[in-house]
Parts: C-alpha cells; sequence; structure tokens
C-alpha cells in the first residue's frame, strides 16, 4: 500500500482555499479536516460531521484523518473534572468511526499549541515565513500580550489551537500548569490514553499525538513531546498500534539534536507513526528558526532523506506538505496558504516517485 497524500483543509466559510482547488493539486486524496469551531472537551455531534463529510465526500476526497481533536486542558493538568472530558472525548472517537475516519492528531502541549515569534517574516526571495525566536519569548513577561499579538498578526483568521476562548483565561491556565510538572504530564497522558486507546482499538481509529513545537519547554510551561526518548516513553504508557505518532519534521527539526530520519526508521518500523508531516526549516541561531520551502535546497533539513527513510520502512499511512511560505501575493492563514503547500505537496509526491521507481 502506498502513502497517502493529504492537505490540511479549514472548513468551508473558514478557509479561503476550496475543495475544488485542491482537487487540482495532482496526488491529493485525504482531507485532513476538524470542526474547528469545537472548543477542547466537546462532543462532536454525528449532524456536524455529516455536513463536512458530505461537502469533502462531494469531491471524491476521503476524510481519514482529523487534525486536530483537542485534548481539555482539565485532562494534561490532571483535574478531577477530567473523566468528564475524557468521557466526551471517547464519544469523538466512537462517532468519528461512523465517518471511517482511521487517524485522530492531537497534542498535549500545556496552553499554547504551536509558537511562534513572527508570523510573516521577510525573507531574501521576497516571500515571508513563520519565524521562532527564544530571545524574544524570554524576554516577555506577559504572555497575555504575547497572545494578543500573534492574534492580531493572524489577522482574520484564527490560529489553530489558540482558541481566543482559551486565551481570555490565560491568568487562570497559568495558576493551574504552575505545580504541574514533567513527569505529572506524563501520569497525566498515560492516565488519558488508558481510558482512550481500548475504545480506539474497539472503533479501528489511531491516535497520532503531535510533537511540541517547538520541542522545549516555553514560558516556564513543561513540554514533553520534544525528543526520541521522550517519543519512546510516550509510545511505551500504553504499549498498542493505536497509541501512534504525528511526526512532524519542522516541529520535532527545529530541535537540532533531533534527527529526524532516524526517527522515521525506529518508529515507522514499529508501525507507531500514523501521520506524517514533511516540511523544512532553516535553522538561523541557537533557538531560531525561520520557515522555509519544502525544497531540500531552500532549508536546512534533507527532505530526501526523510522521504528515503519512510519509504524504507514501508510507509503506507498519511502524509501532507506542512506550513508553506506566503508567495506570490497570497492572503490567507499564515502557514496555510494554496501555492506554496501545492509546490510541497507535489515536490514530495516526485521525491516518492523517484524512491519507489528506484527501488524497483
Ligand atoms: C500547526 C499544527 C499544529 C497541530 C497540533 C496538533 O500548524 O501543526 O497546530 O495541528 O499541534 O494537535
Amino acid at each position: 500500500m502506498p502513502m497517502k497524500m493529504g492537505w490540511r483543509w479549514y472548513g468551508e466559510g473558514n478557509d479561503p482555499i476550496s475543495l475544488s482547488d485542491i482537487k487540482q493539486i495532482p496526488g491529493v486524496t485525504s482531507i485532513v479536516w476538524a470542526l474547528h469551531d469545537k472548543m477542547p472537551g466537546e462532543i462532536w455531534e454525528i449532524d456536524e460531521i455529516q455536513k463536512v463529510a458530505d461537502q469533502i465526500h462531494a469531491y471524491g476526497f476521503d476524510m481519514d484523518v482529523v487534525e486536530s481533536v483537542n485534548v481539555h486542558d482539565d485532562i494534561k493538568i490532571g483535574l478531577p473534572t477530567r473523566d468528564k472530558y475524557i468521557e466526551n472525548y471517547k464519544q469523538c472517537i466512537r462517532n468519528l468511526s461512523k465517518f471511517g475516519v482511521k487517524v485522530i492528531c492531537y497534542n498535549f502541549m500545556p496552553v499554547f499549541d504551536w509558537t511562534r515569534t513572527d508570523l510573516a517574516k521577510p525573507r531574501f526571495d521576497g516571500a515571508t515565513v513563520l519565524a521562532y525566536d527564544q530571545s524574544i519569548i524570554d524576554c516577555i513577561t506577559d504572555p497575555q500580550a504575547f497572545a494578543d499579538r500573534i492574534q492580531q498578526g493572524a489577522g482574520d483568521f484564527e490560529m489553530a489551537g489558540w482558541e481566543p476562548e482559551r486565551m481570555a483565561e490565560l491568568k487562570k491556565l497559568f495558576a493551574q500548569y504552575a505545580s504541574v510538572s514533567h513527569e505529572d504530564l506524563f501520569r497525566n497522558l498515560q492516565y488519558f490514553l488508558k481510558a482512550v486507546i481500548p475504545v480506539c482499538e474497539q472503533y479501528d481509529v489511531k491516535l497520532a499525538i503531535h510533537p511540541d513545537d517547538p520541542p522545549w519547554d516555553i514560558f516556564g510551561l513543561p513540554r514533553i513531546c520534544t525528543n526520541a526518548e521522550n517519543v519512546r516513553r510516550i509510545l511505551s504508557l500504553v504499549d498498542s498500534p493505536y497509541n501512534g505518532l504525528t511526526l512532524c519534521s519542522g516541529s520535532m527539526g527545529s530541535n537540532p539534536c533531533n534527527d529526524i530520519p532516524a526517527m522515521v526508521r525506529e518508529f515507522g518500523a514499529q508501525g507507531r507513526i500514523h501521520f506524517a508531516h514533511v516540511r523544512n526549516i532553516r535553522f538561523t541561531g541557537p533557538g531560531q528558526f525561520e520557515e522555509a520551502a519544502h525544497f531540500s535546497g531552500d532549508g536546512s533539513l534533507d527532505l530526501y532523506e526523510i522521504m528515503k527513510a519512510y519509504h524504507d520502512v514501508g510507509f503506507d499511512g498519511y502524509i501532507r506538505p506542512d506550513h508553506g511560505r506566503m508567495i506570490w501575493d497570497e492572503q490567507g492563514r499564515a502557514g496555510y496558504g494554496l501555492y506554496d503547500r501545492a509546490l510541497g505537496a507535489v515536490y514530495l509526491s516526485g521525491l516518492w516517485e523517484a524512491l519507489e521507481k528506484g527501488s524497483k
């Protein structure tokens, strides 16, 4: 079975890119979707899922991958109220299975999902890209002001995982996480996985944790999905193939100590990578990086070696191009424009075709 090429789509009325645009990108067969107006902890109801399913199926795509069903902070913090949210998560899994969903991507990052210090940094080629500089984060004394700045920078588009409702409660969230250590986070993740993985097994839906982005602690908040050793530990918290990984090359790879092809070989050979996010970044200094075009020559990661590792382990899961540059005057959601991601999708398919034919 070959790998399946996906495309992250934010939904009708929420994404300037239409399904008919996506249909014209050769090789894309799966729409990676979510109900983006859902708060973490809410049940995704059948009729709500049905509406999106009808849209996606009308264009002949599958909807096998959801990114993301977000995990409520009470589960990450380990509050007594977590059980109610875990029950809701189980119900989401059951409901999604009715539509053939095979993989659910999620993350276990406290408070903030993926974090950048600049959403539109100009580059030498006239494009803009997302960028991160730890020294800027280190000078921030008020995370609320930072969250407001990110939202402003995102313009009319809401940043995935940065729900305004949660951002409005940052003070409370930071206070709740104050006593949560890395070990607590591992324990709370295990509690969550022990509850939901049996449901995943029963309904044949795989969970795939996304690495922390960037893969180190920020704002004094602990982060655990950060390197190969911790991924090994996370996968062993519940040793089931249903407890798997979304291996994001750009997130994990923004720490130059993380060897992405080696991780693909180790966790891919174990059948634990269910979803691959493949993109490039350029290291610009310690704790600093800028995003880049997917093409190996444009960044610090070798995408050929990454794709070769997937090919060598017989990867047959889902893959998608990830963040792109903003090029050709496109206006859109930071990192999620049409043009550069389409170039990325076709580049990844091209590498794969060469690997396939070269190995015959
Ligand atoms: C950013 C994305 C993340 C990712 C979540 C997974 O572009 O990669 O927001 O979807 O962390 O839950």
